[in-house]
């Protein structure tokens, strides 16, 4: 077993621009860190083994930028890609800052706002596309209300539906090689948000007019924040091919989105996130969106960063160990976990075959499935007592 816990460039560790930029503004207080230009976020996660960032536009250049400032600041940041050769995998648009977006965006009642919203993804989707982003993301976290009598939901979905047709529209004749990527959330900072869970954003994709260029980007902290299981959501996404991303975070249940490390808050969740990811089908990169605590100065914030690539790191490994464990596979045998993958009806069998089946109803209600001694033997590859 490796203690060192070394990662590389193949390990397709990424990171949001504001997450480690993040100055710590919150509902109750001011900055705590001094602003962070996007080009040092790329030298430093370099610096520390990273492959690839992610970005909202605002991240690189203000919202109320004049094109030479715009420019200057892009010019910056492709500077510092290309000395790093750190990788752009994913970009999104700030819908959700500036004030003129209080009441959201693509589902704003006010039309214009809709408008120039459209025109503000085209343009960063421009940038997003020069820089070689594969995946674009929408988390609509003002697209929502507070009140009952304020949105008409029905009317809301159909401008969301038509502004996301819209921008595949835009980027199927540009002729861009970007998909899209839905984030769910069910709170935060609007009352109630739409398409808040992964299960809600699976179904709006199949309304789209092309569902295929449409999946989703699950964010840990905001699956668990409704009380949900993220293994099961992601492992959802992937029966319908449609895990474009993933948020990797921590949170401590239901409450306020907390974006911890990923590997804090949910450990034994996170064991069975990165258990899910490792059984294969996910081609992404591996993304954190997380927010160094208020409590850090900037070594502190490099200090999150790093923690949460050996934290999916350490995670991995007893998620390998526990997988290859012999105890382990003769558990997974005695509770009868393989067999979930027969097809309940034989070949060439019908309902006509189990119109009538029996079974041997005492034995089978009798029968302990032994779960606890399999979930067990987790929780000891977890807690480091057996490897
Ligand atoms: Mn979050």
């Amino acid at each position: 077993m490796s203690t060192d816990f070394v990662h590389s460039r193949e390990d397709r560790f990424s990171f949001g621009i504001w997450t480690v930029g993040w100055q710590g503004v919150d509902v109750f207080g001011s900055a705590v860190r001094p602003p962070m230009p996007a080009e040092r976020a790329v030298y430093k996660l370099a610096e520390l083994g990273a492959y690839g960032i992610n970005f909202h536009d605002n991240d690189v250049f203000a919202f109320d930028a004049t094109a030479a400032e715009r420019d200057e600041r892009i010019g910056a940041l492709r500077k510092a890609l290309e000395e790093t050769q750190m990788v752009v995998t994913t970009a999104t648009t700030n819908l959700f800052g500036h004030p003129m977006f209080k009441d959201g965006a693509f589902t704003a009642n006010e039309r214009e706002i809709r408008r120039f919203a459209l025109a503000k993804v085209m343009r960063n989707l421009d940038l997003a596309a020069e820089l070689g982003a594969k995946t674009y993301v929408f988390w609509g976290g003002r697209e929502g209300a507070e009140s009952g009598g304020a949105k008409d939901i029905r009317a809301a979905l159909d401008r969301y539906a038509e502004g996301l047709n819209l921008l595949c529209a835009y980027v199927r004749e540009q002729g861009y090689d970007i998909r899209f990527a839905i984030e769910p959330k069910p709170n935060e900072p609007r009352g109630d948000i739409l398409l808040p869970t992964v299960g809600h954003a699976l179904a709006f994709i199949n309304g789209l007019a092309d569902p295929d260029m449409v999946g989703v980007n699950p964010e840990i902290g905001h699956e668990e924040m409704a009380g949900l299981n993220y293994a099961h959501g992601i492992a959802q996404a992937l029966w319908h091919g449609k895990l474009f991303h993933i948020d990797l975070n921590g949170q401590h249940g239901p409450r306020f989105d907390q974006d911890l490390r990923f590997g804090a808050g949910n450990v034994r969740g996170a064991f069975w996130v990165v258990d899910t990811v490792e059984s294969g089908g996910y081609y992404g990169p591996l993304h954190f969106d997380y927010k160094p605590p208020r409590t850090e100065d900037d070594e502190g914030v490099w200090v999150t960063a790093a923690a949460c690539m050996r934290n999916y790191l350490i995670l991995r490994e007893k998620v390998k160990a526990f997988r290859a464990d012999p105890e382990v596979i003769e558990a997974l045998r005695a509770s009868g976990v393989a067999e979930l993958r027969t097809p309940t009806l034989a070949d060439g069998e019908t309902w006509r075959d189990v119109r009538d089946a029996s079974a041997d109803i005492d034995t089978l209600a009798k029968r302990g499935l032994a779960y606890e001694h399999l979930d067990q033997l987790a929780l000891e590859h977890l807690y480091g007592v057996r490897r």
